[in-house]
C-alpha cells in the first residue's frame, strides 16, 4: 500500500492552553482520539516556513511517550517537514532537546514531558514547542497555538505509514521525510565537554571524592551514567535509579526534599557522600546537597554566578544574570558587586530566551530547582551538577564551606517556598483575588510596614512584549518579601505557592534553619490569607 497524506476532520477541544511550560494534562485526556493530533496541528498551523526543514522530537520517556512520538512523526511528514531528528527510544531530556535543536540548526522541536509531575496511565503527560533558538516558544507563539486549537477542523497525517523503529540509530524514509534516530546523549555530552574543566573533576573522583546522583528513574539516567560514570570516571553506583521507567517507579520525579527524600536522608546521615544531586522527570531541574547540607536553589544560582570565573566556559564572558521574580535576590547581590546586568522575569524559562539571545544574561535561574546558562535555552539539571563539581574541584572546598564563604561575602538571604497542593481551584482563585484587592500598602503586618504591594507585570527589555498577573508581591520596608502565586503546571485542582524571603547581613545569625529564620513571615502570610479558614489546613504539602 502506498503512503499518502490524509486530512482527518476534527473538532476543537476546550482548554488546550499551554501553561508555564507547555500543555499538561492527565494521560487519559491526551489519549482521547484526536486530542494530541489537534494540538500538534495547531502548533504547525501557527508556524511559518518549515517546509523541508528539520524538526527535533523527543521526550522524557513517560507513559504514552512512544505512541505520541509515532503520531508526531507522521504528522510532521504530512505537514511537509523535510527531516526529523528523534532521540533513540523517543528519549531526549529537555536541555538535550534544546542542545540538539541548536547544534543541528533545526527549525524547532517538540518536547514530550510533564516534567516533575507523576507518570503512568493515571499520571500526567505534556507537550511543548521550542523555537529554533532552542528555547520554549514565547507567549506570542503559545497564544497563537491556543487560538488555533479553538478553530481547528482538520489535521494532516499519513495513511498506511509504518511505525518507525525508534530503537535503532539510523535513517529511514517516512512518506518522503527523513527520520533520523540519534543517540540522545552524544550532542549534549559533547557540549558539556566544552564548558567544564573535565580533567579537574576527573582528578576529584580519582582522589576519592564521593557522590550520589539520583536520577529518580527519569530521563537523566542515561546522561548521568554516560557523563559522570563514563567520561568523568565516578565509580559505578554513583548514579542511582538510573534507568528511565514509564512511571518513574511510581514516584514524583521532582528533586526536592519531599519527593527525593531517600537522597536527602542519605545526605543528612552518618554515611553521607561528599556531594549529592538529583534531577527531575525531563532533566531540566537539579537539587544540590553537600554532606549534611541542602543548597537552596536560589543560593545555588548565586554561588554559581559568584564562582563562574572558575569554570572555563564562563571565564571572562559573564555579562549578566537573570532570575524569575519569586527567586530570592541573593544573585542580585553578586551582580551588583560585579557590575553585571540583573534581570527579573516572570516564572517560566520562556522569559529568559530573549535575554540569553541578546547576550544580556549569561546565567539564569529559578527558585524551583532550575539553573542554566546561555549554552542552551532551557534550564539544565546535569549542567548545574557539573558546574558545582567544577567549582568544588577548583576551590578544593566542601559544599558547606563554599556556602558559608558565600554568605560571609554577600550576606545570607533566608528563603523558602511553601507549596499547598491539591486545593479547590475556585477557593484558591478567591484567595488570590482577595489578596490582590486588599489595601495593604502602608499597613503594618507582623511588625513590618508594607512598602510595595502589586501583581507583578513584566515588559521584555528586548522585544517589548508584556505579561501581566505574574504573582502578588508584598515587600516590606526592611527588605523582607512575600510572593504569592498559583502554579501553572499542575493538572489537579490548584497549587498555591508562598515564597518567603529575608536578608540577614550578620554572619553570627547565618547558621540557623530557614524555617526558623522566616517563622514570622510564614505566620504573617498564613494569617493574612486565612489559609486555615479557607482550606481547613495551613500545612504545606512541600517545603523547600
Ligand atoms: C513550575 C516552577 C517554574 C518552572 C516550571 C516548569 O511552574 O515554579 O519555576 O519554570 O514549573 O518547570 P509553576 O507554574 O507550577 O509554578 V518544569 O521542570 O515543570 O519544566
Ligand atoms: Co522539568
Amino acid at each position: 500500500m502506498t503512503v499518502t497524506v490524509l486530512e482527518v476532520p476534527t473538532t476543537p477541544f476546550a482548554g488546550q492552553k499551554p501553561g508555564t511550560s507547555g500543555l499538561r494534562k492527565k494521560v487519559g485526556v491526551f489519549r482521547q482520539p484526536h486530542y494530541l493530533e489537534n494540538f500538534v496541528q495547531a502548533v504547525f498551523d501557527s508556524l511559518d516556513g518549515f517546509q523541508g526543514q528539520t524538526l527535533v522530537v523527543g521526550g522524557d520517556g513517560r507513559f504514552h511517550n512512544r505512541e505520541a512520538v509515532q503520531t508526531i512523526l507522521k504528522m510532521a511528514a504530512a505537514n511537509g517537514f523535510g527531516r526529523v531528528l528523534v532521540g533513540r527510544d523517543g528519549l531526549l531530556s529537555t536541555p538535550a532537546a534544546s542542545c540538539v535543536i541548536r547544534a543541528h540548526k533545526a527549525f524547532g522541536g517538540i518536547i514530550l514531558s510533564a516534567s516533575h509531575n507523576p507518570g503512568g496511565p493515571e499520571g500526567d503527560f505534556g507537550i511543548k514547542y521550542n523555537i529554533g533558538a532552542g528555547g520554549p516558544a514565547p507567549e506570542k507563539i503559545t497564544d497563537a497555538i491556543f487560538a488555533a486549537t479553538a478553530s481547528l477542523s482538520r489535521y494532516r497525517t499519513l495513511e498506511n505509514a509504518p511505525e518507525v523503529d525508534l530503537g535503532r540509530i539510523g535513517e529511514t524514509d517516512l512518506g518522503g521525510m527523513r527520520v533520523v534516530v540519534i543517540d540522545p546523549v552524544a550532542d549534549y555530552a559533547a557540549l558539556m565537554e566544552t564548558l567544564f574543566d573535565m580533567e579537574a573533576i576527573r582528578r576529584l573522583f580519582r582522589d576519592g571524592f564521593t557522590m550520589c546522583f539520583d536520577a529518580m528513574h527519569a530521563v537523566t539516567g542515561p546522561y548521568a551514567h554516560a557523563i559522570l560514570e563514563g567520561r568523568l570516571g565516578a565509580p559505578a553506583g554513583t548514579v542511582i535509579n538510573g534507568t528511565p521507567l514509564e512511571d518513574f517507579g511510581g514516584g514524583h520525579p521532582d528533586p526536592n526534599l519531599t519527593y527525593a527524600k531517600d537522597l536527602a536522608d542519605l545526605m543528612m546521615g552518618d554515611r553521607a557522600p561528599d556531594f549529592g544531586a538529583a534531577s527531575d522527570g525531563d532533566g531540566d531541574r537539579n537539587m544540590i546537597l553537600g554532606r549534611g547540607v541542602f543548597v537552596n536553589p536560589s543560593d545555588s544560582l548565586a554561588v554559581l554566578a559568584a564562582n563562574a570565573e572558575l569554570i572555563p566556559g564562563y571565564r571572562g564572558r559573564m555579562t549578566g544574570v537573570a532570575r524569575s521574580m519569586p527567586t530570592s535576590r541573593a544573585v542580585d547581590r553578586v551582580a551588583a558587586k560585579r557590575g553585571w546586568e540583573c534581570h527579573e522575569t516572570p516564572t517560566g524559562w520562556k522569559f529568559f530566551g530573549t535575554l540569553l539571545d541578546a547576550g544580556r544574561a549569561t546565567l539564569c535561574g529559578e527558585e524551583s530547582f532550575g539553573t542554566g546558562s546561555d549554552h542552551v535555552r532551557e534550564k539544565d539539571g546535569l549542567w548545574a551538577v557539573l558546574a558545582w563539581l567544577n567549582i568544588i574541584a577548583a576551590r578544593a572546598q566542601t559544599v558547606r564551606q563554599i556556602l558559608a564563604d558565600h554568605w560571609g561575602n554577600y550576606g545570607r538571604t533566608f528563603y523558602s517556598r511553601h507549596d499547598h497542593e491539591g486545593l479547590d481551584a475556585a477557593k484558591a482563585e478567591a484567595l488570590m483575588a482577595d489578596l490582590r484587592a486588599a489595601p495593604l500598602l502602608g499597613q503594618t503586618l507582623g511588625g513590618r510596614k508594607v512598602a510595595l504591594h502589586d501583581d507583578f507585570a513584566y515588559t521584555d527589555p528586548i522585544d517589548g512584549s508584556t505579561s501581566q498577573g505574574q504573582g502578588i508581591r508584598i515587600e516590606f520596608e526592611d527588605g523582607a518579601r512575600i510572593v504569592v502565586r498559583l502554579s501553572g503546571t499542575g493538572t489537579e485542582g490548584a497549587t498555591l505557592r508562598l515564597y518567603l524571603e529575608r536578608f540577614e547581613p550578620d554572619p553570627a545569625a547565618h547558621d540557623q534553619d530557614a524555617q526558623v529564620a522566616l517563622a514570622d513571615l510564614i505566620a504573617t502570610i498564613r494569617d493574612l490569607t486565612r489559609l486555615k479558614d479557607r482550606f481547613g489546613s495551613e500545612d504545606p504539602t512541600v517545603i523547600t
